[in-house]
C-alpha cells in the first residue's frame, strides 16, 4: 500500500517536472495551453510583439482600438480589430486616429491583455 503511494507520487512530480520543465518538447511548449499554465505557474506574463493601425483612442479608460497584423512572440494572435488596455508607461498624448505602430503586448497570468509599450511610426 505505502508501495504504490509512494511509486506515484514519483511519476506525478516526474510528469510536473517534464510539463513545467525547460525538458517539454517545442510543440509542447508552443501551444497556447502550455503558456497559460506556465505563466501561471511562474507569476510571468507571456508577451508578444505587433505593428498595427490605431482606429480609436479612449484617453479616459486608456484603451485603443487597432487594428493589428499577426502578433508573434510567446504571445500570438490572429490578424483582427480589437481594443487593448494601455499599461501606465504609454504615452497617450502622441497616439491619434489613423498612427501606425509598433507594439508590445502581454497577457498576466488572468488572461489579461495589455499593451505595455508603443512606437508610433515616424512620418
Ligand atoms: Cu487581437
Amino acid at each position: 500500500m505505502m508501495t504504490t503511494r509512494f511509486l506515484f507520487g514519483r511519476i506525478a512530480v516526474g510528469a510536473a517536472i517534464l510539463i513545467g520543465g525547460a525538458s517539454a518538447s517545442a510543440a509542447v511548449r508552443n501551444s497556447p495551453l502550455f503558456s497559460v499554465a506556465h505563466a501561471a505557474e511562474t507569476g510571468e506574463k507571456t508577451t508578444g510583439q505587433g505593428e498595427g493601425v490605431i482606429r480609436a483612442v479612449d484617453a479616459d479608460d486608456r484603451k485603443i482600438m487597432i487594428t493589428h497584423g499577426p502578433i508573434t512572440g510567446p504571445l500570438e494572435m490572429s490578424p483582427m480589430t480589437m481594443a487593448f488596455r494601455v499599461g501606465p508607461n504609454v504615452d497617450l498624448s502622441s497616439l491619434s486616429k489613423g498612427v501606425k505602430i509598433k507594439f508590445t503586448i502581454s497577457r498576466d497570468v488572468k488572461g489579461l491583455y495589455v499593451i505595455e509599450d508603443v512606437r508610433p511610426e515616424q512620418p
